[in-house]
C-alpha cells in the first residue's frame, strides 16, 4: 500500500528531527514553495528548518528563469530555510547536502541508483543515458557578506506517467517510470528531512559534504563543455573533481586548471 499523505498530520507524526522540518508546512496548490517560502520567512519571521511541500506549482522555478513542472500529487516539490552564518561561498554546502540527502533516501526506497550531475541535477541511468529525476534550486540572502538566510527548493518525479515527463536538454524520467512501481512520496520525503538535519548539523561543525558528493558526481573524468549564461563564453575541459565548496576544476585543452562556480554556469556533456 502506497501512503501517498503529505499533509501536515502524516508527515509530522512520522517525523523525528528536531529542527528541519518544524514546522512543516503543506499546501495543495502554489506559485512556487521556494517563492511562498522566501515571502513568509520574511512576513512571519519563520524559524530555520521550516519546510514547504505542495502537491501542485502553477509557477515552478527552475534556475536562470527556467521552468519546473510536475502534474498535481505526482512529485516531491519541497522548500526549505536555513538560517547559516556562513561566508556566501559556502552557500553551496546545502545544495550538496540536500542532493546527497535525496539520493540516498530514493536508494533506501527503491532499487533505482541515483547520481548528481553538476551542480543541481539528481540522474539516473536508463539504457546507458542519464535522465533527470529531479532539480535543487538554492536562493540565498546575503548580508554584509554573511549568507543571512537561504531557500534551499527539491522538485523530484516520484510517480509521474512516462507520458506527463516534461521534455528538457536531459531527457526526464521519473521514479515510477524506472522502478515500475508507485513510491510513497511521504516516506521518501521523512527519510529526506531527517538526512538534511544530520547533513547540516556535521556542516555546522565545519565539515564540508566535498567527499561523498564527489562520489556521486556523474561528471567527473568526462569532456564537459561550461557555458557562461551571461557573458556565453564557453570553456572545454576534462571534469577533475570539486573542492570544499563544490566548485567544479576543469582542466582545459592547454593544461590549465579552471575553478568553476555555479552561478550562471550551464554545463554539457
Ligand atoms: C532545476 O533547475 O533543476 C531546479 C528545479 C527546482 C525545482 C524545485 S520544486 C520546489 C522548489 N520550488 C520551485 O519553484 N522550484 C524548486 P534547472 O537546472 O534550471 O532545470 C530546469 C530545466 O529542467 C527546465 O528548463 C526543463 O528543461 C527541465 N525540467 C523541468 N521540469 C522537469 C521535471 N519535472 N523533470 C525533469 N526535468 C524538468
Amino acid at each position: 500500500m502506497i501512503t501517498d499523505d503529505l499533509r501536515e498530520t502524516a508527515v509530522t507524526a512520522k517525523l523525528t528531527t528536531r529542527w528541519v522540518g518544524r514546522p512543516y508546512i503543506f499546501l495543495k496548490e502554489v506559485d512556487s514553495t521556494n517563492a511562498y517560502l522566501k515571502a513568509e520567512a520574511v512576513r512571519s519571521r519563520l524559524p530555520a528548518g521550516t519546510v514547504v511541500a505542495a502537491d501542485y506549482q502553477r509557477q515552478g522555478k527552475g534556475r536562470l528563469q527556467r521552468r519546473w513542472e510536475a502534474p498535481p500529487g505526482t512529485a516531491l516539490l519541497v522548500s526549505l530555510l536555513f538560517r547559516p552564518d556562513w561566508p556566501p561561498e559556502q552557500a553551496n554546502w546545502l545544495t550538496m547536502i540536500a542532493s546527497l540527502a535525496m539520493a540516498r533516501a530514493v536508494e533506501r526506497e527503491t532499487a533505482v541508483s541515483v547520481g548528481i550531475k553538476w551542480p543541481n541535477d539528481l540522474v539516473t541511468q536508463i539504457g546507458g543515458a542519464w535522465h533527470k529525476i529531479g532539480g535543487l534550486l538554492l536562493e540565498g540572502d546575503i548580508h554584509a557578506n554573511r549568507l543571512r538566510s537561504a531557500v534551499l527548493g527539491i522538485g523530484l518525479n516520484v510517480n509521474m506517467a512516462p507520458a506527463d515527463l516534461p521534455a528538457g536538454h536531459l531527457p526526464a524520467a521519473s521514479l515510477l517510470a524506472v522502478a515500475g512501481q508507485p513510491v510513497s512520496r511521504l516516506r521518501l520525503l521523512v527519510d529526506f528531512l531527517q538526512r538534511v538535519e544530520l547533513g547540516v548539523d556535521t556542516a555546522v561543525s565545519g565539515q564540508s559534504p566535498q567527499i561523498d558528493w564527489q562520489k556521486r558526481l556523474i561528471n567527473l573524468g568526462q569532456t564537459v563543455q561550461v557555458t557562461n549564461a551571461r557573458t556565453h563564453q564557453q570553456l572545454v575541459g576534462t571534469a577533475e573533481g570539486v573542492n570544499t565548496l563544490g566548485h567544479l576544476i576543469v582542466r582545459d585543452e592547454t593544461g590549465k586548471q579552471h575553478t568553476i562556480t555555479a552561478g550562471d554556469v550551464t554545463l554539457r556533456q
